[in-house]
């Protein structure tokens, strides 16, 4: 058995103990923490997320708390999506980008109150770059790492386990909003979120050593739902179109390329990091933009980091930065980083590994 000790560079979840006692045979590495992927059973894991109810460690989902009477100008300050209407209890997707418009993170912001922000991340030490640009431009806000780290309820039957813990009341919280609350004494937000498209709630733990009980309520709690294990599933949210910045983008990709638009308002104030790169790059036009791809042959793509040209009459036209085995589409799919000019309905090749694979481009999301 593998085994991972504990250092300031790959720092354990709370729920860690939780997944290795739930079986945990496979990790990657977030913000410098591990972040479980996979029980050993891919595709009853995917199954019980598509028609049940799955339980996640992501406690990688760090939080970057801002702290003080300027923490909302600073949030404005680092999202070009106009926060000006968010609400304490709302929260909302928000892309941060670059001096140069470039994507860098892509997380959930949670107004908790006037003068309290998190910014739930991705994978990018957003902390230096948020703490750095407060000081800079003399901002009154303190810029922390606090002791809150997410799990995931995903899955059809989420929202009857979720509402069989803490009440009710969470059947009528909408997408994003969250409210502070306890369960059997542990202090914690619960929100309707989530990295899949089938339903589901977040549960953020204020508390770190209190994972494995927190972990355990939820379990015991589920199984009347046939709760289980899980992982944020490549197969789904692929299939479901969301986008893994840093994964499917590049040190290039701005928004507008990976179908990010929408949550970018373009007359947000001129202080707002980007937001005159982004404005150039809207008025130009876009180089390149997303589609999927789907892969000829049934057999399933093998897993892992893959990022390959894409050919078309014999041209490079960009590139695929991923590809699953769909369990619904029964079909490698992937996703295509390409040339404004390529368009749905054409016929590429991907030069895979073992050799180039005819691929036709779709529509995001697949389903
Ligand atoms: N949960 C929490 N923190 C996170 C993630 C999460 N941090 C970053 C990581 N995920 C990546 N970011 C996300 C988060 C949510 C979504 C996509 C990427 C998402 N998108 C929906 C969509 O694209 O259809 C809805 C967006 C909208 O319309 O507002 O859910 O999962 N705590």
């Amino acid at each position: 058995m593998f085994s991972v000790f504990p250092t300031a560079r790959l720092r354990p979840s709370p729920f860690y103990q939780s997944a290795v006692a739930e079986g945990l045979v496979a990790a990657s590495i977030y913000n410098r923490m591990i972040m479980p992927t996979s029980y050993g059973d891919p595709e009853g894991e995917y199954w019980r997320l598509i028609n049940g109810v799955s339980q996640w460690d992501v406690g990688v989902e760090r939080q970057v708390q801002l702290k003080g009477p300027d923490a909302g100008k600073l949030a404005q300050i680092l999202s070009p999506r106009d926060l000006s209407e968010c609400k304490v209890g709302q929260g909302k997707y928000v892309p941060l980008c670059n001096h140069r418009g470039t994507i860098i993170n892509d997380p959930i912001l949670l107004k908790l109150a006037d003068d309290l922000y998190w910014l739930s991340i991705a994978d990018s030490d957003i902390w230096f770059w948020a703490g750095a640009i407060a000081a800079e431009r003399g901002l009154n806000v303190e810029v922390s790492e606090p002791d809150v780290s997410p799990m995931a309820l995903q899955g059809p039957k989420a929202e009857d386990v979720v509402a069989h813990v803490v009440g009710d009341w969470v059947r009528g919280l909408k997408y994003f909003w969250f409210k502070e609350t306890e369960i059997e004494g542990i202090a914690v937000a619960v929100q309707r979120s989530g990295w899949s498209k089938q339903g589901g709630f977040e549960i953020y733990l204020k508390d770190g050593s209190k994972g494995t009980q927190l972990w355990n309520i939820f379990k015991e709690a589920g199984k009347p739902w046939g709760i289980g294990p899980g992982a944020p599933a490549t197969p789904e949210r692929t299939e479901s179109g969301l986008v893994s910045v840093g994964g499917d983008t590049d040190d290039m990709t701005n928004p507008f390329e990976v179908r990010l638009g929408k949550y970018v308002d373009l007359d947000v104030p001129d202080d707002v990091v980007g937001i005159r790169a982004l404005r150039r790059i809207k008025a130009e036009g876009v180089k390149r933009h997303q589609l999927g791809l789907v892969l000829e042959g049934d057999t399933p793509a093998p897993l892992g980091f893959q990022r390959e040209d894409i050919m078309s009459n014999g041209q490079r036209i960009g590139m695929m930065t991923n590809c699953v085995w769909s369990f619904r589409m029964k079909a490698n799919i992937g996703y295509a980083l390409v040339g404004a000019g390529a368009k749905v309905g054409e016929t590429v090749q991907v030069m895979r590994a073992k050799g180039p694979v005819t691929a036709r481009l779709v529509e995001l999301p697949f389903l």
